[in-house]
């Protein structure tokens, strides 16, 4: 692992210029190289709110191959991020749910899990995608079953707002961080992300490709040109040569 971030960090000073984008991704995970089974205790995640933990399957994923994370009823789980995620931030992650009676809940946050979260929105029983003004929850977009869809949330810790993207639409514009109380004024960072469903009421529901960085992300969850790929990929065995 600090193999990888020191590669990293060396990728980030070659290709500042060339392809600044990469430099802005801090977490990237496709969960394809998990082991079946329970996610917590896996890449730091963990277990939230005393309930069991999500699980990693191949059964439903992104692409042909690979795995994703199943979300079902009772429960949640968690990951926090260290380092200093200020100023805009953004989250990208694809999401699938299949029918049943349970809410699947999503919160982005620096302060206390759950509560003090910044960003908090979900995935209604009739597929409707609901997201909190402050605490104030209102729809704001209509999702399908058994479909994957994107979400994107870039979050402006300065202004304590985040704008919310489902599919490339932007569905929420400047609403305001949950936050302790409702204030919203108690999330500096963003340091974790959490989801899951700690009801009874059964829930299916998938998860993959979960990107985070700094700025927008507008490319986030969008196939890379072919160029650019190539062009990482050359600079990326450069890299490794000098290693
Ligand atoms: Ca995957």
């Amino acid at each position: 692992m600090m193999m990888l971030k020191r590669s990293l960090a060396f990728s980030c000073v070659f290709l500042f210029l060339g392809f600044n984008a990469f430099c802005d991704v801090w977490y990237s995970e496709n969960f394809d190289n998990f082991k079946d089974g329970d996610i917590a205790g896996q890449d730091e995640w963990k277990t939230a709110m005393n309930q069991k933990t999500c699980q990693i399957g191949s059964k439903v994923k992104r692409g042909d191959t690979g795995k994703s994370i199943l979300v079902t009823e009772n429960t949640m789980v968690t990951r926090s991020f260290e380092g200093t995620h200020d100023g805009i931030q953004y989250v990208s992650l694809f999401t699938q749910r299949e029918k049943g009676a349970g809410t699947m809940l999503f919160y982005i946050g620096g302060d206390a899990i759950k509560w003090g979260g910044a960003a908090v929105f979900n995935i209604q029983p009739n597929a409707t995608i609901h997201a909190l003004d402050g605490t104030a929850g209102q729809q704001v977009a209509q999702g399908k079953f058994g479909e994957w869809h994107h979400f994107r949330i870039v979050l402006d810790f300065k202004e304590r707002t985040y704008d919310f993207y489902v599919d490339d639409e932007e569905v929420a514009d400047d609403f305001g961080f949950r936050g302790e109380g409702g204030k919203g004024g108690v999330n500096p960072e963003l340091s974790w992300i959490f989801f899951g469903w700690d009801h009874p009421e059964a829930l299916t529901t998938y998860i993959d490709d979960i990107e985070m960085g700094d700025g927008e992300g507008e490319t986030a969850g969008k196939p890379q040109a072919v160029s650019a790929s190539d062009k990482l990929a050359t600079t990326w065995g450069r890299i490794k040569q000098r290693l």
